[in-house]
């Protein structure tokens, strides 16, 4: 019980064999977990399938609608937690994370980061076939969140990313408001507040080739204003003690924990 994989996914029927086979073919003891939302296109039968080529080695949750790839983390993070694996890894199901960097992740964690992250934005990091407005959107974000939070990490919005377990159990995950972009920046800050090492790993970020991007104005929006939500929270409501995991056992499985998410004071 070594090294998982989160995929979250919702219509992904093009990419999931493939990425799961890439993932699996590294032989490196990577475990997956898809944490399907009731996609429409039969992701998660997809999935099934391939458990019998895969037995005790590829798990799937679903859930119910498209509730959001925060609370999918979130789920998942528990779940992984509660079955004792040490490290917890973020990736997407549309090959823009290259599963063979995967491996380079999981070093940086062994060899003294707490959190590792698959960055755009330092030495020997970049994009392939990205348009240029998404290009701009992301960097624009990532250098709007340092200027407000001083957060020292480059990319910010990162999504593939390797956590050792006991960050995530330092966290109080059920404090964790965002869903989108938002969601990937708030858990680097919370586990940048609680005071863990995070080291960013140089990857090649590629624009999917198939199925739909599930970007919308909506996530842009939660990301500017959680940035600021962020700060405000961390300077005048004690945002460091609020993440903080007090050791209360956290809830799972999350179904109704997740509709029921505590309010910001
Ligand atoms: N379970 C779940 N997965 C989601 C949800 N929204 C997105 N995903 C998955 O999260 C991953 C990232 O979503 P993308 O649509 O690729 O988002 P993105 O990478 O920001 O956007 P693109 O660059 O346009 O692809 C993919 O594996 C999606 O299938 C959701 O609400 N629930
Ligand atoms: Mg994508």
């Amino acid at each position: 019980m070594d090294k998982i994989v989160i995929i979250p996914t919702y219509n992904e029927k093009e990419n999931i064999t493939l990425i799961i086979d890439a993932i699996f073919a590294l032989r490196q003891g990577f475990h997956v977990l898809v944490i399907d939302d009731g996609s429409p296109d039969g992701t998660a039968a997809i999935v099934k399938s391939l458990q019998l080529k895969y037995t005790g080695q590829l798990f799937l949750e679903e859930r119910t609608g498209k509730l959001g790839l925060g609370t999918a983390y979130i789920h998942g993070f528990k779940w992984s937690l509660a079955k004792g694996y040490r490290f917890i890894f973020e990736m997407d199901a549309d090959f823009s994370h290259n599963p063979t960097d995967l491996q380079r992740l999981y070093e940086a964690c062994k060899n003294g980061a707490d959190v590792a992250i698959g960055s755009r934005y330092v030495a020997g990091g970049g994009t392939v076939n990205w348009p240029r407005n998404r290009i701009l959107l992301s960097k624009g974000g990532s250098l709007y969140t340092r200027l407000i939070t001083w957060m020292p990490v480059k990319d910010t919005t990162a999504g593939f990313v390797c956590y050792r377990a006991e960050v995530l159990e330092a966290i109080n995950l059920d404090q964790i408001q965002f869903l989108g972009y938002a969601f990937q920046i708030e858990m680097k800050f919370a586990s940048w507040k609680l005071g863990f090492k995070i080291k960013e790993v140089p990857i090649i970020f590629e624009d999917r080739k198939f199925g739909a991007s599930k970007m919308h104005k909506g996530i842009v929006k939660e990301g500017i204003l959680g940035v600021l939500k962020l700060r405000w929270h961390s300077l005048f409501k004690d945002y460091r003690n609020r993440v903080k995991n007090t050791g209360a056992p956290t809830v799972f499985p999350t179904m109704q924990g997740e509709d029921q998410k505590v309010k910001w004071g």
